[in-house]
Protein backbone atom coordinates (compact mmCIF):
# COMPACT_ATOMS: atom_id res chain seq x y z
CA UNK A 1 0.00 0.00 0.00
CA UNK A 2 3.03 2.11 0.85
CA UNK A 3 4.39 1.74 -2.59
CA UNK A 4 0.63 2.65 -3.91
CA UNK A 5 0.72 5.75 -2.08
CA UNK A 6 4.07 6.83 -2.80
CA UNK A 7 3.73 6.02 -6.55
CA UNK A 8 0.51 8.02 -6.42
CA UNK A 9 1.85 11.22 -4.78
CA UNK A 10 4.93 10.76 -7.09
CA UNK A 11 2.68 10.73 -10.06
CA UNK A 12 0.31 13.30 -9.08
CA UNK A 13 3.23 15.77 -8.52
CA UNK A 14 4.21 15.28 -11.59
CA UNK A 15 0.68 15.71 -13.42
CA UNK A 16 0.33 18.85 -11.09
CA UNK A 17 3.75 20.19 -12.45
CA UNK A 18 3.78 19.56 -16.03
CA UNK A 19 3.81 23.18 -17.92
CA UNK A 20 2.50 22.51 -21.43
CA UNK A 21 0.55 19.69 -22.94
CA UNK A 22 3.36 17.57 -24.04
CA UNK A 23 5.50 17.24 -21.01
CA UNK A 24 1.99 16.03 -19.47
CA UNK A 25 1.75 13.37 -22.30
CA UNK A 26 4.79 11.99 -21.23
CA UNK A 27 3.77 11.74 -17.39
CA UNK A 28 0.59 10.03 -18.78
CA UNK A 29 2.84 7.70 -21.24
CA UNK A 30 5.26 6.80 -18.03
CA UNK A 31 2.14 6.30 -15.53
CA UNK A 32 -1.05 4.81 -17.45
CA UNK A 33 1.01 4.20 -20.85
CA UNK A 34 0.85 0.77 -22.43
CA UNK A 35 4.43 0.16 -20.10
CA UNK A 36 3.91 2.75 -17.87
CA UNK A 37 4.33 2.29 -13.71
CA UNK A 38 0.40 1.69 -13.01
CA UNK A 39 -0.09 -0.65 -16.18
CA UNK A 40 2.92 -2.45 -14.76
CA UNK A 41 1.30 -2.78 -11.58
CA UNK A 42 -1.64 -4.02 -13.22
CA UNK A 43 0.41 -7.00 -14.86
CA UNK A 44 1.61 -8.38 -11.36
CA UNK A 45 -1.95 -9.18 -10.29
CA UNK A 46 -1.56 -12.42 -12.53
CA UNK A 47 0.85 -13.94 -10.18
CA UNK A 48 -0.87 -12.80 -6.67
CA UNK A 49 -2.82 -15.30 -4.51
CA UNK A 50 -7.01 -14.58 -5.47
CA UNK A 51 -7.12 -13.04 -1.67
CA UNK A 52 -4.33 -10.70 -2.92
CA UNK A 53 -5.81 -9.92 -6.22
CA UNK A 54 -8.30 -8.52 -4.92
CA UNK A 55 -7.43 -6.16 -2.86
CA UNK A 56 -4.62 -4.91 -4.73
CA UNK A 57 -6.46 -5.28 -8.13
CA UNK A 58 -9.06 -2.65 -6.32
CA UNK A 59 -6.20 -0.42 -5.41
CA UNK A 60 -4.25 -0.11 -8.30
CA UNK A 61 -7.76 0.29 -10.51
CA UNK A 62 -8.60 3.29 -8.12
CA UNK A 63 -5.08 4.49 -8.46
CA UNK A 64 -5.22 4.59 -12.23
CA UNK A 65 -8.98 6.35 -12.24
CA UNK A 66 -7.42 8.59 -10.49
CA UNK A 67 -4.32 9.47 -12.40
CA UNK A 68 -6.54 9.30 -15.32
CA UNK A 69 -8.41 12.01 -13.79
CA UNK A 70 -6.18 14.28 -12.81
CA UNK A 71 -4.78 14.09 -16.25
CA UNK A 72 -7.92 14.98 -17.89
CA UNK A 73 -8.23 18.28 -15.54
CA UNK A 74 -5.11 19.11 -16.03
CA UNK A 75 -5.36 18.72 -20.10
CA UNK A 76 -8.12 21.06 -19.98
CA UNK A 77 -7.11 23.33 -17.68
CA UNK A 78 -3.72 23.27 -20.13
CA UNK A 79 -5.56 24.01 -22.94
CA UNK A 80 -7.79 26.85 -21.66
CA UNK A 81 -4.46 28.56 -20.39
CA UNK A 82 -3.08 27.81 -24.03
CA UNK A 83 -6.37 29.44 -25.74
CA UNK A 84 -6.85 32.37 -23.38
CA UNK A 85 -2.84 32.64 -24.27
CA UNK A 86 -3.82 32.91 -27.96
CA UNK A 87 -6.83 35.08 -27.94
CA UNK A 88 -4.98 37.81 -25.49
CA UNK A 89 -2.02 37.88 -28.46
CA UNK A 90 -4.52 37.91 -31.05
CA UNK A 91 -6.01 40.92 -29.82
CA UNK A 92 -7.65 43.53 -32.05
CA UNK A 93 -8.47 46.58 -30.64
CA UNK A 94 -11.06 47.63 -33.24
CA UNK A 95 -11.62 51.04 -31.15
CA UNK A 96 -8.28 52.12 -32.20
CA UNK A 97 -7.92 54.56 -35.13
CA UNK A 98 -7.28 52.81 -38.48
CA UNK A 99 -3.58 52.47 -39.11
CA UNK A 100 -2.71 54.64 -42.37
CA UNK A 101 -1.77 52.07 -43.94
CA UNK A 102 -4.79 49.87 -43.39
CA UNK A 103 -6.78 50.46 -46.85
CA UNK A 104 -10.57 48.48 -47.03
CA UNK A 105 -10.37 45.86 -50.01
CA UNK A 106 -13.06 44.08 -52.08
CA UNK A 107 -13.59 40.91 -50.67
CA UNK A 108 -12.10 38.34 -53.34
CA UNK A 109 -15.88 36.80 -53.59
CA UNK A 110 -17.45 40.27 -54.67
CA UNK A 111 -14.58 40.69 -57.09
CA UNK A 112 -15.12 37.25 -58.08
CA UNK A 113 -19.09 37.74 -58.76
CA UNK A 114 -18.47 41.59 -60.49
CA UNK A 115 -16.31 39.78 -63.05
CA UNK A 116 -18.78 37.03 -63.90
CA UNK A 117 -21.39 39.59 -63.93
CA UNK A 118 -19.32 41.53 -66.48
CA UNK A 119 -18.43 38.99 -68.76
CA UNK A 120 -22.13 37.66 -69.33
CA UNK A 121 -23.33 41.29 -69.11
CA UNK A 122 -21.11 41.50 -72.31
CA UNK A 123 -22.26 38.44 -73.62
CA UNK A 124 -25.95 40.09 -73.17
CA UNK A 125 -27.14 38.51 -70.34
CA UNK A 126 -29.38 40.97 -67.85
CA UNK A 127 -28.95 40.34 -64.18
CA UNK A 128 -31.72 39.66 -61.97
CA UNK A 129 -32.45 39.62 -58.41
CA UNK A 130 -34.73 38.34 -56.16
CA UNK A 131 -35.55 37.87 -52.52
CA UNK A 132 -33.24 36.22 -49.99
CA UNK A 133 -36.19 34.50 -47.96
CA UNK A 134 -38.36 32.31 -50.58
CA UNK A 135 -41.36 30.39 -50.22
CA UNK A 136 -41.68 26.22 -51.00
CA UNK A 137 -43.09 27.28 -54.92
CA UNK A 138 -40.18 29.47 -55.58
CA UNK A 139 -37.52 27.42 -54.07
CA UNK A 140 -38.70 23.90 -54.54
CA UNK A 141 -42.12 22.67 -56.37
CA UNK A 142 -41.73 25.08 -59.50
CA UNK A 143 -38.52 23.59 -60.11
CA UNK A 144 -39.96 20.36 -60.09
CA UNK A 145 -38.29 18.59 -56.75
CA UNK A 146 -40.45 16.14 -55.97
CA UNK A 147 -42.41 15.85 -52.52
CA UNK A 148 -39.80 13.72 -50.44
CA UNK A 149 -36.86 15.25 -51.94
CA UNK A 150 -33.71 15.29 -49.44
CA UNK A 151 -32.79 18.63 -50.55
CA UNK A 152 -36.70 19.81 -48.80
CA UNK A 153 -35.65 18.14 -45.57
CA UNK A 154 -34.48 20.23 -42.00
CA UNK A 155 -31.01 19.32 -42.20
CA UNK A 156 -30.00 20.41 -45.81
CA UNK A 157 -32.33 23.85 -45.60
CA UNK A 158 -32.72 26.76 -43.30
CA UNK A 159 -36.99 26.90 -42.62
CA UNK A 160 -38.41 29.59 -40.55
CA UNK A 161 -41.26 28.94 -38.29
CA UNK A 162 -44.26 28.26 -39.42
CA UNK A 163 -46.46 30.98 -40.20
CA UNK A 164 -50.36 30.84 -38.86
CA UNK A 165 -51.32 29.23 -42.34
CA UNK A 166 -48.46 26.76 -41.49
CA UNK A 167 -46.69 27.89 -44.58
CA UNK A 168 -42.68 27.78 -43.95
CA UNK A 169 -40.59 30.10 -45.32
CA UNK A 170 -36.98 29.32 -45.81
CA UNK A 171 -34.04 30.63 -46.88
CA UNK A 172 -33.31 30.17 -50.81
CA UNK A 173 -30.86 27.05 -51.18
CA UNK A 174 -29.78 28.31 -54.73
CA UNK A 175 -30.98 31.35 -56.94
CA UNK A 176 -33.40 29.36 -59.16
CA UNK A 177 -35.89 31.03 -56.87
CA UNK A 178 -35.16 34.11 -59.20
CA UNK A 179 -35.37 32.77 -62.58
CA UNK A 180 -38.64 31.00 -61.39
CA UNK A 181 -39.92 34.69 -60.59
CA UNK A 182 -38.52 35.69 -64.29
CA UNK A 183 -40.33 33.14 -65.84
CA UNK A 184 -43.59 33.88 -64.70
CA UNK A 185 -43.41 37.40 -64.83
CA UNK A 186 -41.54 38.40 -68.26
CA UNK A 187 -42.18 36.45 -71.92
CA UNK A 188 -39.24 34.82 -73.61
CA UNK A 189 -37.22 35.44 -75.07
CA UNK A 190 -35.50 35.74 -71.37
CA UNK A 191 -31.52 35.52 -70.89
CA UNK A 192 -30.49 36.16 -67.26
CA UNK A 193 -28.16 35.49 -64.72
CA UNK A 194 -29.09 35.95 -60.84
CA UNK A 195 -26.19 36.42 -58.92
CA UNK A 196 -26.08 36.40 -55.13
CA UNK A 197 -26.05 34.73 -51.47
CA UNK A 198 -27.39 31.16 -50.94
CA UNK A 199 -28.07 29.33 -47.88
CA UNK A 200 -27.63 25.71 -46.65
CA UNK A 201 -27.04 23.62 -43.27
CA UNK A 202 -24.02 22.57 -44.01
CA UNK A 203 -20.30 23.79 -42.59
CA UNK A 204 -17.26 21.70 -43.38
CA UNK A 205 -13.83 21.90 -45.06
CA UNK A 206 -15.62 22.67 -48.69
CA UNK A 207 -18.76 24.02 -47.47
CA UNK A 208 -20.25 27.17 -45.61
CA UNK A 209 -23.72 27.96 -44.92
CA UNK A 210 -24.11 30.89 -46.66
CA UNK A 211 -22.56 30.97 -50.13
CA UNK A 212 -22.42 32.61 -53.08
CA UNK A 213 -23.89 31.57 -57.00
CA UNK A 214 -24.26 32.83 -60.21
CA UNK A 215 -26.90 30.90 -62.42
CA UNK A 216 -27.77 31.74 -65.76
CA UNK A 217 -30.82 31.13 -68.01
CA UNK A 218 -31.47 31.05 -71.29
CA UNK A 219 -35.53 30.49 -72.47
CA UNK A 220 -36.11 30.85 -76.52
CA UNK A 221 -37.26 28.85 -79.37
CA UNK A 222 -35.28 26.51 -80.72
CA UNK A 223 -32.39 26.87 -77.81
CA UNK A 224 -30.04 23.62 -77.61
CA UNK A 225 -27.50 22.10 -75.79
CA UNK A 226 -24.64 23.60 -78.46
CA UNK A 227 -25.79 27.23 -77.31
CA UNK A 228 -25.15 26.22 -73.70
CA UNK A 229 -21.98 24.52 -74.24
CA UNK A 230 -20.75 27.72 -76.13
CA UNK A 231 -21.87 30.36 -73.98
CA UNK A 232 -20.17 27.95 -71.06
CA UNK A 233 -16.78 28.10 -73.23
CA UNK A 234 -16.79 31.45 -73.86
CA UNK A 235 -17.57 32.44 -70.49
CA UNK A 236 -14.76 30.02 -68.96
CA UNK A 237 -12.19 31.21 -71.44
CA UNK A 238 -12.94 35.13 -70.45
CA UNK A 239 -13.08 34.07 -67.08
CA UNK A 240 -9.45 32.62 -66.38
CA UNK A 241 -8.50 34.49 -69.10
CA UNK A 242 -6.78 31.73 -71.67
CA UNK A 243 -7.70 31.94 -75.19
CA UNK A 244 -9.66 29.16 -75.42
CA UNK A 245 -10.81 26.21 -72.98
CA UNK A 246 -11.56 22.83 -73.77
CA UNK A 247 -14.57 20.50 -71.56
CA UNK A 248 -16.69 17.68 -71.49
CA UNK A 249 -20.04 16.91 -70.18
CA UNK A 250 -20.21 14.66 -67.44
CA UNK A 251 -23.94 12.98 -67.07
CA UNK A 252 -25.62 14.30 -63.54
CA UNK A 253 -28.92 14.34 -62.61
CA UNK A 254 -30.77 17.92 -61.24
CA UNK A 255 -34.30 17.60 -60.75
CA UNK A 256 -35.10 21.04 -62.81
CA UNK A 257 -32.96 20.02 -66.02
CA UNK A 258 -33.12 17.18 -68.31
CA UNK A 259 -30.91 16.55 -69.84
CA UNK A 260 -28.38 17.31 -66.26
CA UNK A 261 -24.57 17.29 -67.00
CA UNK A 262 -21.62 18.61 -64.88
CA UNK A 263 -19.08 20.44 -66.81
CA UNK A 264 -15.12 19.41 -66.66
CA UNK A 265 -12.73 22.13 -67.78
CA UNK A 266 -9.04 20.36 -68.97
CA UNK A 267 -6.31 21.68 -66.56
CA UNK A 268 -2.61 21.12 -65.27
CA UNK A 269 -2.08 19.71 -61.92
CA UNK A 270 1.59 19.16 -62.07
CA UNK A 271 2.98 22.25 -60.59
CA UNK A 272 1.13 22.01 -57.32
CA UNK A 273 -1.39 24.96 -58.29
CA UNK A 274 -4.34 24.27 -60.99
CA UNK A 275 -3.79 25.76 -64.32
CA UNK A 276 -7.00 26.38 -66.63
CA UNK A 277 -6.44 26.15 -70.28
CA UNK A 278 -4.02 23.76 -70.64
CA UNK A 279 -2.34 20.21 -69.15
CA UNK A 280 -4.51 16.56 -68.99
CA UNK A 281 -6.61 16.72 -65.86
CA UNK A 282 -10.03 17.51 -65.74
CA UNK A 283 -11.90 19.64 -63.09
CA UNK A 284 -15.29 19.68 -62.36
CA UNK A 285 -16.36 23.63 -62.63
CA UNK A 286 -20.04 24.13 -63.23
CA UNK A 287 -23.53 22.14 -63.52
CA UNK A 288 -25.96 22.30 -66.36
CA UNK A 289 -28.53 21.39 -68.47
CA UNK A 290 -32.16 21.75 -70.44
CA UNK A 291 -34.43 23.10 -68.15
CA UNK A 292 -36.96 20.58 -67.46
CA UNK A 293 -40.37 20.66 -69.31
CA UNK A 294 -42.49 20.46 -65.95
CA UNK A 295 -40.21 23.84 -64.84
CA UNK A 296 -41.46 25.45 -68.05
CA UNK A 297 -45.14 24.15 -67.53
CA UNK A 298 -44.96 25.16 -63.44
CA UNK A 299 -43.89 28.57 -64.84
CA UNK A 300 -46.22 29.24 -67.68
CA UNK A 301 -44.13 28.67 -70.29
CA UNK A 302 -45.09 25.83 -73.23
CA UNK A 303 -42.34 23.64 -73.75
CA UNK A 304 -43.58 22.47 -77.22
CA UNK A 305 -42.94 26.30 -78.23
CA UNK A 306 -40.32 26.86 -75.90
CA UNK A 307 -36.78 25.63 -74.89
CA UNK A 308 -34.15 26.98 -72.55
CA UNK A 309 -30.79 26.19 -71.20
CA UNK A 310 -29.98 26.57 -67.42
CA UNK A 311 -26.36 26.27 -65.48
CA UNK A 312 -25.44 27.28 -61.97
CA UNK A 313 -21.98 27.94 -60.64
CA UNK A 314 -20.14 28.23 -56.79
CA UNK A 315 -18.86 31.85 -56.67
CA UNK A 316 -16.55 31.08 -53.56
CA UNK A 317 -15.22 28.12 -55.59
CA UNK A 318 -14.57 30.00 -58.53
CA UNK A 319 -12.74 32.71 -56.69
CA UNK A 320 -10.56 30.27 -54.96
CA UNK A 321 -9.62 28.47 -58.36
CA UNK A 322 -9.01 31.63 -60.18
CA UNK A 323 -7.03 33.59 -57.28
CA UNK A 324 -5.36 30.46 -55.49
CA UNK A 325 -7.19 30.63 -52.10
CA UNK A 326 -6.38 27.31 -50.63
CA UNK A 327 -8.89 27.21 -47.52
CA UNK A 328 -12.82 27.78 -47.82
CA UNK A 329 -13.21 28.79 -44.15
CA UNK A 330 -10.51 31.90 -44.72
CA UNK A 331 -12.82 33.33 -46.87
CA UNK A 332 -14.81 34.31 -43.34
CA UNK A 333 -12.38 34.79 -40.98
CA UNK A 334 -12.62 38.52 -41.08
CA UNK A 335 -8.78 38.33 -40.80
CA UNK A 336 -7.20 41.37 -41.91
CA UNK A 337 -4.07 40.27 -42.73
CA UNK A 338 -6.10 38.00 -45.45
CA UNK A 339 -8.03 40.61 -46.46
CA UNK A 340 -4.65 42.59 -47.42
CA UNK A 341 -3.30 39.66 -49.20
CA UNK A 342 -6.33 38.96 -51.32
CA UNK A 343 -8.44 41.79 -51.08
CA UNK A 344 -9.17 44.03 -54.60
CA UNK A 345 -8.82 47.52 -54.87
CA UNK A 346 -12.61 49.01 -54.73
CA UNK A 347 -10.94 50.99 -58.05
CA UNK A 348 -10.55 48.47 -60.02
CA UNK A 349 -13.61 46.86 -60.09
CA UNK A 350 -14.33 44.64 -63.03
CA UNK A 351 -16.18 46.35 -66.23
CA UNK A 352 -16.11 45.30 -69.44
CA UNK A 353 -14.15 48.50 -70.86
CA UNK A 354 -11.32 47.90 -67.90
CA UNK A 355 -11.55 44.20 -68.27
CA UNK A 356 -11.16 41.95 -65.71
CA UNK A 357 -8.21 41.98 -63.11
C1 LIG B 1 -34.55 27.23 -63.46
C2 LIG B 1 -34.29 26.10 -64.19
C3 LIG B 1 -33.05 25.50 -64.08
C4 LIG B 1 -29.82 25.98 -62.50
C5 LIG B 1 -28.73 24.98 -62.41
C6 LIG B 1 -27.02 23.84 -61.60
C7 LIG B 1 -27.28 23.12 -62.73
C8 LIG B 1 -25.92 23.50 -60.67
C9 LIG B 1 -24.69 24.05 -58.69
C10 LIG B 1 -23.37 24.55 -59.12
C11 LIG B 1 -22.47 24.65 -57.96
C12 LIG B 1 -25.00 24.71 -57.42
O1 LIG B 1 -23.32 26.31 -56.24
S1 LIG B 1 -23.47 24.97 -56.62
O2 LIG B 1 -23.34 23.98 -55.64
N1 LIG B 1 -25.74 24.31 -59.65
O3 LIG B 1 -25.24 22.52 -60.82
N2 LIG B 1 -27.85 24.88 -61.41
S2 LIG B 1 -28.55 23.81 -63.54
O4 LIG B 1 -30.90 25.41 -63.19
C13 LIG B 1 -32.10 26.04 -63.26
C14 LIG B 1 -32.38 27.16 -62.54
C15 LIG B 1 -33.61 27.76 -62.63
C16 LIG B 1 -35.90 27.88 -63.56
Amino acid sequence: MTDLNTLEADVLAQVAAAGDLSTLDAVRVAAVGKTGSISGLLKTLGAMSPEERKTQGAAINALRDKVQEAIAAKKAALEAAELDARLASETLDLSLPAPYRRKGSVHPTMQTMDEMISIFAEMGFAVAEGPDIEDDFHNFTALNFPEKHPAREMHDTFFFNPKESGERMLLRTHTSPVQVRTMVSQKPPIRIIAPGRTYRCDNDATHTPVFHQVEGLVIDKGIHMGHLKWTLETFLARFFETDAVTTQFRPHHFPFTEPSAEMDVQCDRSGGEIKIGQGTSWLEILGCGMVHPNVLRACGIDPDEYQGFAFGMGVDRLGMLKYGMPDLRDMWSSDVRWLSHYGFSAFAAPNPASGLS
